[in-house]
């Protein structure tokens, strides 16, 4: 391995994202908004910039017309410095199927790798909220000689059946004795019987054993050309996978709530309490560390203003994130965080909600615990959120623990 290393980074992002129903009904689930002025993508893209890696491709499949439209809008980097962050579609270059499963997205896409020549690849998903310096991991997979590193990350025993699981060899503790994709386990970690090592679906290759193995899947029968459920599993058989604890990453600025704070948003309840983790009067997840930034773009808006329309009329909000181009006039908003543009007026309630980019709430209507998608409009005196039979029966999203979502540009 060269002593500096050529790098270049791949970041998943065609996953449909059905279980974020009815947010990803005409958008990609990378391209989904999230904390206001965010898109989920922000996450992964800004960790690896601010790991010093600027040389990236995002691999983008279903309805990536809005992902597309963000990419080029914010992440376009200098050319003059050979920086890039990429969108590729589909290409079906390979035959008449678009990709069967992440590993075949990669496959397809070996000749844009091989311009780039790189001796090794990151490969991330792009739909979690977390913070990382990639470069740790990159240090210890160079380091530790093996061809294929998998991040980890401590999780309950019950949810294994969501996740790639780890078994840590017991002689050498940085590489993988046994990977499973999203199996039952029983048995959990020696030192915690109630938790398991989990693939947190981020990982670095050196590239050639890389194409090596995606070369072999694609021509095996029996694989659904995964890099959980295949590849993961193929270099720890031949013992080349080393794990990476993410407990052991450091983030300039990270406080001691937020060290190694990861969270998998792939349903509206996970979704939901990530964004109530932002507003947390410690924060979880603190949005707020400028020396990791979450980079984005939320258009040219002004500042979020609060008017008092009258003696009852109080317009204000507490314990909220508030984006630009937000009035609030009039009206309340507690526990809530508040995208672009949106406009809340006199007498309306908003408490323990998301609301997406311009959202209109009319006088004296009431939103409780709901994610309004963009451009939905509540008129006067409309409710959400507080008769959930009466949501359901409308064909709004109720989750079993009773949040309500509604689709975009409803008229409520
Ligand atoms: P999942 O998230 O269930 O588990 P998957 O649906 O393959 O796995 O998604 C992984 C990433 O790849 C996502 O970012 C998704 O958007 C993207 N993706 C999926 N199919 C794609 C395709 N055809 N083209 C391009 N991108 C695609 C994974 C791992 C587990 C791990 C969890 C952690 O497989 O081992 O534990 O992530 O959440």
């Amino acid at each position: 391995m060269a002593k500096n290393p050529k790098i270049l980074s791949i970041v998943l992002a065609g996953g449909e994202g059905t279980r974020l129903m009815p947010l990803t009904r005409d958008r990609a689930k990378p391209a989904v908004p999230f904390g206001g002025v965010f898109r989920l993508i922000d996450f992964p893209l800004s960790n690896l910039v601010n790991s010093g890696y600027s040389k990236t491709v995002v691999l983008t499949q279903y309805k990536s017309h809005s992902l597309d439209r963000h990419i080029s809008r914010v992440w376009r980097f200098s050319q003059l410095m050979d920086e890039y962050v990429s969108p590729v579609p589909a290409q079906q270059r390979l035959g008449k199927h678009w990709y069967l499963g992440s590993a075949d997205a990669i496959y397809q896409t070996v000749n844009i790798i091989e311009d780039e020549r790189p001796d090794i690849v990151i490969i991330v998903g792009a739909d979690h909220v977390y913070r990382m310096d990639f470069e740790q991991m990159v240090r210890q997979h160079i380091e530790s000689g093996a061809e294929f590193t998998v991040a980890g990350i401590r999780q309950p025993i019950s949810q294994s059946d969501q996740f790639g699981v780890i078994e840590v060899d017991p002689e050498h503790s940085n590489m993988i004795k046994s990977f499973q994709e999203k199996p039952k386990v029983t048995t959990g970690l020696p030192d915690a019987p109630d938790q398991i090592l989990a693939s947190m679906g981020n990982y670095v290759a050196n590239t050639d054993a890389l194409f090596e193995a995606l070369a072999l899947d694609e021509k095996a029968d029996n694989t659904k050309h995964d890099m959980g459920g295949d590849i993961a599993p193929f270099f720890a058989e031949r013992n080349q996978a080393g794990v990476y604890d993410f407990n052991s990453n450091e983030v300039p600025g990270a406080t001691e709530t937020d060290h190694a704070y990861w969270r998998d948003v792939g349903t509206l309840k996970q979704f939901y309490d990530a964004h109530m983790d932002l507003i947390a009067y410690t924060p979880e997840f603190n949005l707020y560390n400028q020396d990791w930034p979450i980079y984005t773009m939320s258009g040219n808006l002004p500042p979020a203003k609060f008017v008092h329309a009258g003696r009852d009329r109080l317009g204000h909000a507490t314990d909220s994130i508030v984006s630009n181009g937000v009035i609030v006039s009039g009206g309340e908003v507690h526990h809530s965080v508040i995208s672009p543009g949106v406009r809340i007026h006199s007498w309306a309630q908003v408490v323990d909600s998301i609301l997406f980019d311009s959202v209109t709430i009319n006088r004296r209507a009431r939103v409780y615990k709901a994610i309004l998608d963009k451009n939905v409009v509540l008129l006067e005196n409309a409710t959400v959120g507080i008769d959930t039979e009466r949501d359901l029966a409308r064909g709004f999203t109720v989750t079993p623990d009773g949040i309500t979502v509604v689709p975009k540009g409803t008229v409520v």
